[in-house]
This record gives C-alpha cells, structure tokens and sequence, in this order.
C-alpha cells in the first residue's frame, strides 16, 4: 500500500511549554520542578453514550453528580465521534493516533486488535501511552484500555489486546460479571450475554467485587503511590521512577452490558419513566440494504417496549455506578494534592443505540453508535465548564495529550490527529470545516461535517448506497436525501470531500491538509 507519511500535527510548542507552566502549583521554586510535566489520568468507559448530565436536558433526570463535576472544571466536546464503533478498532485507533485503515485494526480479533500486530511496518510506532512513557512518564493502566471482551476477558481477568510495552505498570481485573451471585434477568432473547441485554439489580453494599469498583481500587492505590514520598532510610517501600509524572489509564467496563448495578442507582430510572425514542414506522425503508444489515435491528434482540424500557433504565443505572467510581477518583486526586496538576480526560470508546432507529447497540454509523462523550479538565488552563460544537475525533487525544505533556515537538510525525488545544483555549472557536471519518463492517464509512452526515456502503458511489442527512433540519438522521435531486450539489461535494478524507485516512496524510477551500466545500457549509 502507498504510504505517503507526513507530518501530523503542526505542534506549537511554545504553546506546550507554556501549558506546562501554566499546570504547575502556585508555589513551584526550583528550577527542576518548574520543568516537571503534568500528570495525566485517562478514563475511559465502555460502550457509553452522550446519555450524561452535561450532555444532555436536564428533564432527562440523569444522575451524573460525578461526571456533571468534572464537566464543570474542563471542557465537554458535544460532536467527538469514534473512528469504530466497536471496542477493538476504536480503542486500537485513539491509542495509535491513527486511523483504523492505517493502523490494521478493522476488526475486533483479539490478537490483531493491537496496531503493532495487525500491521508489522508500524511495529516501532508507539502507542500514546508508550509515547508518554519513553518522554519520561511513568505509565500505568488499570482493566480495559485496549480490547478485552466484556464479560468473558473479564471473568477470565484477561489481558486482551494489551500492548505491554505501552506500561511501566498493568493490572487486568478479574471479576465475577454474569457470575455475580444474584439473579441475572435477561431482557433480550439469545444466548451471548456480550451482547444481549441482561441486568442485575445488587442490594448496596454487595458491589465491591464488581469490575469498575475493583478498578477503581487499584486507581486509588497507583496514585497513592505516586502521590507518597518514601520515607527517608525506608528500605522496603518503593517508588519506581521516584519524580516522573504519572500516565494513569483506567478503563470502565460499564455501561457495557451485562449491566449489573446497585439498586440504590436502579432506584435513580423507574421503568415507567423512561421514553422510548420516537421513530417513525417506515425510518429503515430508505437506507442502503447495507446499512439495515449492520444495524442491530429490533427483531434481533426480540424485546417488548417493557423490556426495552427495562434495558435503557438498567444501562441509565450502571452509568449512574460508573460515575460514582469515576467521583472516587476524582476525590482521590483532590485528597492526595494532585487535582492541580493532573489533567484528567474522560472518554467512550464509542456510542451505543439505544432504540434510535429501532436499533440496538452499536456497528452502525447513524449519530448515536458513533457520538462519544468527551470531556477534558486541564487545571490552570482557564474555560472551565465551557463546550465546544467542533466536530473532533477521538484519534485527536493522541497529540492533544502529546502537546498538553510538553512532548508534541517529539510527537510521532504519522499521527493522523489534530491537537485539540486550540479549542481547549477558545472552545467558541468556529468549527466548519472540521470533520470526523468513522468505518465500520460491511464496508461502511461515514464522514461527519458541521452540518451534515454522509455515510456509504461500499467502494464507489451508485445512488443506492449513500446516506445524507441535514442536522440543521433532521437531528434524529431520519431522512435520508441521498436520492432527493434537490440535494444533488450537496451531494457532488460531500462525496469529493468524503473520498479526500478515505484517501487521507488510508494512506496516512494528515487529514487536517486538505482544506475545503479548493472548491469542493458544498455550498451549504460556505453559510
Ligand atoms: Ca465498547
Ligand atoms: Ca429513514
């Protein structure tokens, strides 16, 4: 394959120095602290959607107090969009900077779900985290960063697609998940419980051998460590990298089903509050065949509307669980004195259907499967609980963290990403022309823009397996225009972009080059 690789991010690293700086605790005094980093702490959940306080109206009633928290010190990313909805390829992406056609990862093979296996000439190209650690980090990750399956890996405390040299420090959980004693209610009809939905309704104070509270455990003990001095002439407590600064991953299997919780967050979402989604009879009728494969229709799950009710309040509870391990965290960093220097990034690795469509789930590129919560909180840099509309990808966090760390002028030159400092700083900054390419199965690619979504099914173009949608007139991508004549022009120009950008994102050219000010801008996007 024709590789063209160029450099990535145009990195201001004065920019960098002076985040740094501006991280550092009010009473730095000597020269060598005043170079040290800051820490970083990534968590990153599975399979959750925007579903969360700061994303959405408040008359959704989430409860969130830990994640609205966090959205309150940093900066919340509403349109951040996966480059795979599915774990393997998406996590391989955000962690290799690369997209998944570059990297090799299109799959969720669990030995190929790794970039540096599936595709041998990138062997020596590191991951963030390995990136961070080479600049000096001490690396750490907790459970599920790279793909693990949920349950199975996690009953099995299973490594998955680990990259071992991206770590100073792993630990795989090991946790009971449909083994949990108690009664596992399935919702949906079929055998996989990766992939149905089922929930168990735990008394309180029965979930501590539960993965996200395990993790979590484990999170507090790393920055404990990191946190503590070793006494002086101490001979058996130890401190490995004694002064670097952490990169601390911990990966959140929840709201991944099964979807297991305490019943004091079940006690949150009653069934009878819960709105089904509003869809129109008719919605999957004028789609590609293509898509309506992929999409994780209703009738596979065979679930009724109390069922279905049932399995959004149970996915709205083990958020409500997640959240209350990720407050634990945050907590920690703020009784350890670390909150002022620690930047803290929460993610998903992708978005989830939750009836939207009259499909389930995820695999499918409409808004919902391929929107991710982003959330960062950079103390020190001002524009907290400020959001940003730009349309980003998560393969961004790579030389984001890069830059944020110091380290962007040595930041690998391939990274496919664009630094999301610029809009950490004036999150107001006018996004057009930004846009967010996502592949998944059956040879589907979509490309999100300010204003619209353009998804096809195949190599080439042929009218019948194209979707268009408006998002200043139809938000809920119901109305498919790839057909309607009155949007030919659109059309014409939204698949010249698309093809740039699948060029870009195969070959390895920065993405961020092309400009839609060669002609090929629609003519809606110039408003
Ligand atoms: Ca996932
Ligand atoms: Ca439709």
């Amino acid at each position: 394959m024709k590789r063209q690789l160029i450099r990535a991010a145009k990195m201001n690293s004065s920019l960098g120095i002076a985040l740094v700086l501006a991280l550092l605790p009010a009473t730095t005094g000597a020269v060598a602290r005043a170079q040290r980093r800051p820490n970083i702490l990534l968590v990153v959940a599975d399979d959750l959607n925007t579903r969360i306080g700061p994303y959405v109206d408040a008359s959704l009633k989430l409860h969130t107090p830990n994640l609205d928290r966090l959205a309150a010190e940093g900066v919340s990313f509403t349109r951040a969009y996966t480059q795979y909805p599915v774990c393997g390829p998406a996590r391989a992406s955000f962690m290799s900077g690369l997209y998944p056609e570059t990297n090799g990862v299109t799959g969720n093979g669990f030995a190929t779900s790794n970039h540096r296996i599936a595709t041998p000439s990138l062997a020596d190209h590191p991951t963030l985290a390995g990136f961070l650690r080479e600049g000096g980090y001490y690396s750490a990750r907790v459970s599920k960063i790279f793909h693990v399956g949920v349950p199975g890996g996690i009953e099995r405390g299973e490594a998955g697609s680990d990259d071992p040299d991206s770590w100073d420090y792993a630990i795989n959980i090991m946790a009971p998940e449909t083994l949990t004693p108690g009664n596992l209610e399935k919702l949906s009809r079929g055998d996989h419980y990766g992939s149905n939905f089922s929930r168990m309704i735990l008394p309180d104070g029965e979930e501590l051998s539960q993965a996200d509270v395990l993790a979590t455990d484990q999170a507090i003990a790393i920055l404990e460590n990191r946190a503590g001095a070793r006494p002086s002439g101490a001979t058996n407590r130890t401190k490995f990298k004694e002064d670097a600064p952490f990169f601390l991953a911990v990966g959140f299997v929840r709201p991944h089903v099964p979807l297991i919780a305490p019943e004091r967050h079940f006690a949150h979402y009653p069934e009878d509050d819960v709105d089904l989604p509003d869809v129109p009879g008719d919605d999957l009728d004028d789609v590609p065949a293509a898509a309506r494969r992929n999409s994780n229709a209703a009738p596979r799950f065979r679930m009724d509307t109390s069922e279905q009710r049932q399995s959004i309040a149970a996915y709205y509870a083990s958020i409500s669980f997640m959240d209350e391990q990720l407050g634990r965290l945050l907590d920690t960093l703020e009784r350890l004195g670390l909150r002022d220097n620690t930047i803290v990034v929460f993610m998903s690795d992708h978005g989830y259907n939750l009836g939207e469509h009259n499909v389930w789930q995820k695999t499918n590129l409409w808004e919902e499967s391929v929107r991710v919560p982003l959330i960062i909180s950079a103390p020190g840099m001002g524009n907290a609980g400020a959001r940003t509309d730009a349309v980003v990808e998560l393969l961004d966090l790579y030389p984001t963290l890069a830059e944020m760390s110091g380290l962007g002028d040595q930041a690998p030159f391939i990274l496919q990403g664009e630094s999301l400092v610029p809009l950490l700083e004036a999150p107001e900054t006018d996004g057009a022309g930004r846009t967010a390419y996502t592949i998944t199965s059956a040879d589907g690619a979509s490309l999100r823009t300010d204003r619209w979504r353009y998804n096809r099914w195949g190599e080439d173009a042929e009218g019948d397996n194209e979707e268009l949608y408006d998002h200043d007139n139809d938000p809920a991508e119901h109305h498919n225009l790839a057909r309607d004549p009155a949007y030919g022009a659109i059309l014409d120009g939204i698949r010249t972009r698309f093809e740039q950008v699948r060029e870009a994102a195969r070959d390895g050219v920065l993405a961020a080059e092309l400009s839609w000010e060669d002609g090929n801008q629609p003519e809606a996007e110039r408003r």
